[in-house]
């Protein structure tokens, strides 16, 4: 009989691992239990085990290969007659539960056969010997669950097991009873099984304990997170309708982490001023061209890049940071300035170094070019590093004011909003003049709201009227 060999369940939360090394290859005689695969998670590294005596005749991955819960690695033969890892004393709980689960598991082809995945992997106490599932007794499982317990206390390491059953780290993991329905309901809300006690017959888990378990973690201990603070446990959304969770990408959990540590760390203050920009579009639009030349575009933060390089030299509070360890402010002899760039993927912050050393045109015509790559995601990693100071222009979408937050280490942010025609009182008369808002968050650690004034009021200067910048 030909018996397809998946990938079992590895640990809680854990959906898929990397094939780190293949022990057997198509032809070769196995015996079950001998180690077919190693594979590494975040969690653990684990041996895949033959689940029965036989030839294999396909491997399907190689090493380096991601793999999933549930995939299919590999094909063996299963020797007639031969002892295969099929019937578990979790199947004969499975069969014989009342607990109210098992409606839903004979309701659900698909939940038996992950089960079974899960089984095939999972018949042996701690102490390395078989089970003979038709002749389990509570006993026996109580003696397993207590010898597992003492073993998890006891220093990592140790003979790995013998007999069949995933082996994690060189540890058994006998599975704790449980539906696959309520395994999916830890799984989906982070709870780890192996921590629920259960409530029904011969300890069975039941959905009900999974989620007093999780009450009583979200009560007691409140999950820390990396920016180093605690978060308030949610509400269960799904009462109100339905929801669905869904996986943030990297760059999404760098940007909340780095965000909420911003925010929580940094005193913010934002100052907001407006430049009349009439004259300065003008100049765009004649200079533009030479951008264009180039690959470039000359746009209002190409501008604001160079007024910025030198503004900090002017105001070099803003080119700074500060040790809060040691009290001690670090200010800085280079200008380098990031621009926040929006892609599919997140907010990325690209660093265009030497701004001071660069023109204009030569900053718009990297601009251009490095936006694009970071959309592209072809930027590299230290080009995200290194910046003094960050533009953030929200212009181009829209928008009359906002309130960045101050990209840590660094000590200031400037905002921009969209360019608006506004009414101006100027020499006695109303004119429409061409506006563009600024909004300078910092962090009031080191800035003070006057310096901040004055800087906001600066840098509309000199966009106002350029060659200030030369005086
Ligand atoms: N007011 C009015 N129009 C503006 C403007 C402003 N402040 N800023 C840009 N525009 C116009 C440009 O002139 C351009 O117009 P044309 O297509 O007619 O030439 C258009 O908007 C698009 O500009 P752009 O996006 O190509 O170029 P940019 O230099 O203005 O901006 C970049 C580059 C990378 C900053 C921008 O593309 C971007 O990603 N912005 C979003 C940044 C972001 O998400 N910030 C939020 C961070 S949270 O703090």
């Amino acid at each position: 009989m030909l018996r397809e060999v998946k990938i079992p369940e590895i640990s809680e939360n854990v959906d898929s691992g990397d094939v780190t090394k293949v022990f057997v290859k198509a032809g070769d005689t196995v015996s079950k239990d001998q180690p077919l695969l190693e594979l590494e998670t975040d969690k653990a590294v684990v041996e895949l085990p033959s689940p029965a005596s036989g030839k294999v005749t396909e491997i399907l991955v190689k090493g380096g290969e991601k793999v999933n819960v549930g995939q299919v690695v590999a094909k063996i033969e299963v020797v007639e007659g031969a002892e295969e890892d099929e019937t578990t004393t979790e199947s004969q709980v499975d069969e014989s539960s009342d607990d109210g689960d098992r409606e839903e598991v004979s309701d659900s082809s698909k939940d038996i056969e992950s089960e079974n995945e899960e089984l095939h992997f999972s018949e042996a106490d701690s102490s390395g010997n078989e089970h003979d599932s038709e002749k389990t007794t509570i006993e026996d499982e109580d003696k397993a669950t207590a010898q597992y317990v003492a073993d998890s206390a006891k220093p990592s390491g140790g003979e790995p097991r013998k007999s069949q059953g995933l082996i994690r780290n060189g540890r058994p993991r006998p599975l704790p009873p449980a539906s696959p329905t309520v395994r999916r309901l830890a799984r989906e809300i982070g709870v780890d099984i192996n921590e629920v006690r259960g409530s029904g017959p011969r300890a069975r888990i039941t959905k009900e304990d999974v989620k007093a378990h999780a009450k009583g973690i979200l009560l007691t201990k409140p999950v820390p997170e990396a920016a180093g603070f605690a978060h308030k446990p949610l509400p269960e959304f799904h009462k109100w309708g339905n929801v669905r969770r869904e996986k943030m990408s990297k760059i999404r959990q760098i940007t909340a982490d780095s965000l909420s540590y911003a925010w929580t760390t940094i005193p913010h203050v934002t100052q907001h001023d407006k430049a009349d920009v009439t004259q300065l579009e003008e100049f765009r639009k004649k200079y533009g061209k030479l951008a264009e030349k180039q690959g470039g575009k000359l746009t209002v933060t190409a501008i604001l890049m160079k007024v910025i390089a030198e503004g900090l030299k002017k105001f070099p509070q803003f080119n700074s940071s500060i040790d809060m360890r040691s009290y001690e402010i670090i200010y800085k002899d280079y200008y380098n300035v990031g621009v926040a760039v929006d892609t599919p993927l997140g907010l990325i912050v690209p660093v265009i170094r030497g701004v001071d050393k660069k023109s204009m045109i030569d900053i718009a015509v990297e601009m251009t070019e490095l936006a694009s790559r970071t959309r592209d995601r072809k930027v590299k990693p230290e080009e995200l590093e290194g910046g003094n100071f960050t533009i953030s222009n929200l212009g181009g979408i829209g928008g009359t004011s906002f309130t960045p937050i101050v990209y840590a280490p660094q000590v200031a942010i400037l905002g921009v909003s969209r360019t608006q025609v506004e009414p101006v009182w100027k020499d006695g008369t109303w004119e429409p003049r061409m506006m563009l808002p600024l909004s300078l968050s910092y962090d009031h650690r080191i800035i003070d709201g006057a310096d901040a004034a004055r800087f906001a009021r600066w840098i509309a200067e000199v966009l106002e009227n350029p060659l200030t910048l030369f005086l």
